[in-house]
């Protein structure tokens, strides 16, 4: 073990905070964002109850014993018919080094993602990359734009350090921090991007836009100005379900301020989520938010890992499949990494018909969902035990973890997993681990100013509300406070607004065209009144989300779906 007391914490989250062993306790250190403190997430994952042994066909084996099984399967299975399915249960980039072991075995890879992909693309179509401006142009903005994402609760330290500016909410949930913001616009559900060209309108009607920028930095924003008046002012209130006075309220308290749009991951869980993110990228630019030299941005997930070169990485030709379209039936062998698919990936019921026809390997650190299928289970070590580096992807800092205790016996990290395997394999060895994080450690990435922003040129997007009728909602899912997607404190329950007639504790049938599933309603004004409310994480949610691609990032588009309620 070493001296170095710092942790950082390895869960899925923008704060990526860094934490400090004082005495056997980890607090919050003062360094990065973190400000001294942790979070109720991570207290739970201080308490989880990790596997301490491997299990066979439910039967606890010794690790040596789940080694050699897993040696022999692999060795006795063609490779493509294999696929290796890693999660975002660890963010810690040694996290990648059994991926090394099976691109060079031969194994299926994924391809997209679950979770930022769409909006990526976005992005990263009309900017290059998805790299987010520096954190002070965040702390010297007048006004926040809180568009689609749950600020306070899923980027808290983020949030506190700017929670006295003026807010202005997109969402059509009345969300915590909706309810902190001057300005709430319920928005429709998949309707932002007609929101965005609504506000381009306007913008150029009180003279809004910022000339200057547009001229040096943007290509086709006239175009893009062209798309926006091709509607009455009238037709965008209808569909967006936000009045023009909304929208001129947020012109006046915009105007002359520095504005800052923190972007999440609701806006772009839909076919088009790539066209629709680039329309609000698109207004943000208009405005002139995107200016290098001056306070205010746009924040989104932002590629954590540019300018890095992955240690791990390996080239090889390797299938790829659209993660939320994996189906694990059409494997002899799936090695699960970190990862609940049977919560958090589409189409349950098509993931667990899936998983019964596969040998299931399963490697983490806590019996989840997904075990009840696994075959073998190995498990990972805690983060406590490992020696990593966090990046986060709301801001620009990292966090260091250095190992805190001896990992308990029967566990293994990934590094030394992907160690053993290749060299039964007789692969291409790894770097050595130390190697790795001193490179991740020291490497200091200079990030680039925007150069040219490229408008969108054609915006096909297919809206939800033309199949809305008065019986169907829209499926809303966020995360919660207390838990981090399907991991420690989760919520089952459907929230519904009064109008919908429900009461506390019906239980419900709810359908869509991808399966079925029943849940107890809570009753919650906070939810728009077409809408049907989960918490991310509710183990029965994902019965009902398509288990297909969105049109441009092979990412997962849970909310592309209208679902029917009934009394059970
Ligand atoms: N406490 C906690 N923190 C977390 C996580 C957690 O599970 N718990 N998860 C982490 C992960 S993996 C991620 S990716 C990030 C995600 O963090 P966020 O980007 O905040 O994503 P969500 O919580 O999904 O919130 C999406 C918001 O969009 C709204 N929304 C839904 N549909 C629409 C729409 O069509 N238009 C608009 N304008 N809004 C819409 C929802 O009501 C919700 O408020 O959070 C991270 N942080
Ligand atoms: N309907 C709906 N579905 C969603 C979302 C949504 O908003 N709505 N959100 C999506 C998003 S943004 C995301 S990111 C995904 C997340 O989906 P997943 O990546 O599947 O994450 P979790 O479901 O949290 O499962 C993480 C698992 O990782 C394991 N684990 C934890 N630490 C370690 C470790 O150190 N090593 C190893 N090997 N394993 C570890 C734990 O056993 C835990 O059960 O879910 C997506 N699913
Ligand atoms: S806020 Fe996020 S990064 Fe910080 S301790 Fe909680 S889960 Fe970890
Ligand atoms: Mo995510």
């Amino acid at each position: 073990m070493n001296s170095n007391k710092k942790v950082a914490c390895p869960l899925d989250c923008y704060d990526a905070c860094q934490g400090e062993n004082i005495d056997g306790n980890i607090k919050g250190s003062n360094e990065n964002i973190t400000n001294k403190k942790l979070c109720v997430n991570f207290a739970s994952l201080l308490k989880e109850d990790n596997l301490k042994s491997a299990k066979y066909k439910n039967e606890d084996i010794s690790l040596e014993k789940a080694l050699d099984i897993l040696e022999e399967k692999l060795k006795s299975t063609e490779a493509e018919k294999s696929i290796y399915y890693n999660g975002s249960g660890n963010l810690g980039l040694m996290q990648s080094a059994p991926k090394n072991f099976f691109t060079q075995y031969g194994s299926a890879l994924t391809k997209g993602s679950l979770c930022d992909g769409g909006g990526g693309a976005g992005i990263e179509a009309s900017r290059g990359a998805v790299i987010n401006p520096s954190i002070d142009k965040l702390l010297d903005a007048d006004v926040i734009i809180v568009w689609g994402r749950n600020f306070s609760v899923t980027s808290s330290h983020l949030y506190n350090q700017v929670k006295d500016k003026t807010f202005i909410t997109i969402d059509p949930i009345t969300t915590p921090i909706a309810k902190k913001s001057e300005l709430h616009m319920k928005v429709n559900p998949k309707t932002d991007y007609e929101l965005a060209l609504f506000l381009t309108r306007l913008a150029f009607m009180n003279r809004a836009e910022d000339e200057e920028f547009l001229e040096e930095y943007t290509e086709g924003s006239d175009w893009f100005f062209d798309i926006a008046k091709n509607r009455p002012l009238v037709s965008y209130e209808a569909t967006t379900g936000v009045s023009l006075d909304e929208a001129y309220k947020l012109f006046d308290m915009v105007e002359g301020k520095s504005v800052a749009i923190m972007l999440g991951l609701g806006v772009q869980k839909y076919l088009e989520g790539s066209q629709i993110t680039r329309c609000i990228d698109g207004f943000a630019a208009y405005m002139g938010y995107h200016n290098p030299n001056t306070a205010g941005g746009l924040w989104y997930l932002s590629d954590s890992g540019y300018g890095y070169d992955k240690q791990f990485a390996i080239k090889g030709k390797n299938k790829k499949i659209a993660v939320p379209e994996v189906d694990f039936g059409n494997y002899e062998l799936s090695f699960i990494q970190g990862a609940n698919p049977v919560v958090s990936a589409p189409n349950t019921q098509a993931v667990i018909d899936g998983l019964k026809k596969s040998f299931v390997v399963f490697f983490g650190t806590t019996y989840n969902d997904t075990c009840e299928y696994a075959d073998l289970i190995i498990p990972s070590c805690s983060f406590l035990s490992k020696k990593d580096v966090r990046l986060s992807y709301g801001n620009r800092h990292k966090s260091l973890s250095y190992i805190q205790k001896d990992k308990e016996e029967g566990t293994i990290s990934e590094y030394e997993l992907a160690s053993y395997l290749i060299e039964k394999f007789d692969y291409q060895a790894l770097c050595s681990e130390d190697e790795a994080f001193e490179y991740y450690k020291d490497k200091e990435v200079e990030y680039p100013t925007l150069e040219t922003f490229e408008f969108i040129e054609d915006i096909e997007v297919e809206p939800l509300y033309k199949d809305k009728t008065e019986d169907n909602f829209y499926l809303i899912t966020a995360k919660s406070k207390s838990s981090l997607n399907s991991q420690f404190k989760i919520d089952n329950n459907v929230y519904l607004h009064e109008s919908t007639g429900y009461s506390n504790g019906d239980i419900v049938k709810i359908s869509s065209k991808y399966g079925e599933a029943q849940f107890t309603v809570s009753l919650s004004n906070d939810i728009k009144e077409s809408c049907a409310f989960f918490f991310a994480g509710n183990k029965n949610t994902n019965y009902l989300t398509p288990n297909k691609e969105d049109e441009d990032s092979n990412s997962a588009m849970f909310q592309e779906v209208l679902i029917n309620i009934e009394l059970s």
